[in-house]
């Protein structure tokens, strides 16, 4: 009797050490520790070399969009331009801001496409901003109560 539990503590033993294969995984997730230790200083200086570089495609591109004319609010007039001053019609892909001037309280600036939802409401007349992520596919931007104000343009 002695020897068969002497045989079940050693076979329970084997499982233990079968387990052992999780002492592998032990093994494996060592050296990941290791390495998420050497992590933060292996990136902290390319965390800090990343500032300069990156800082560069992260930088917004400026649009900007408006409804309605300086001479007329109410002009039936809505137009996104670039920082040239030229309509909008194909843009990269990236980060934007698009500075919105609403100038009329009987118009809005609505701007959909991708992920991108945003809009001044009719009755305001505001300078705001759009921060938006331009992903490819088609964009519109419209006046809502005046679907013919519109525009589109594509992102690539
Ligand atoms: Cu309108």
């Amino acid at each position: 009797m002695r020897g068969l539990a002497a045989a079940c503590a050693l076979m329970s033993l084997t499982f233990a050490a079968g387990c052992g294969s999780g002492g592998a995984e032990d093994t494996a997730t060592a050296p990941s520790s290791s390495e998420a230790a050497a992590g933060p200083s292996a990136a902290a200086p390319s965390s800090a070399a990343a500032p300069p570089s990156s800082s560069a495609p992260a930088a917004p591109t400026v649009l900007t969009g408006v409804v309605g004319t300086a001479d007329d609010p109410d002009a039936f007039v809505i137009a996104l331009t670039d920082d040239s001053g030229q309509p909008v019609t194909a843009l990269p892909a990236g980060e934007y801001s698009i500075q919105v001037q609403d100038l009329s309280d009987v118009h809005n600036f609505h701007l959909t496409g991708g992920s991108v939802d945003e809009s001044t409401t009719v009755p305001e007349v505001v300078d705001t901003t759009f921060e938006v992520t331009l992903e490819p596919g088609e964009y519109s931007f419209v006046c809502d109560p005046h679907p013919r104000m519109a525009g589109t343009f594509t992102v690539t």
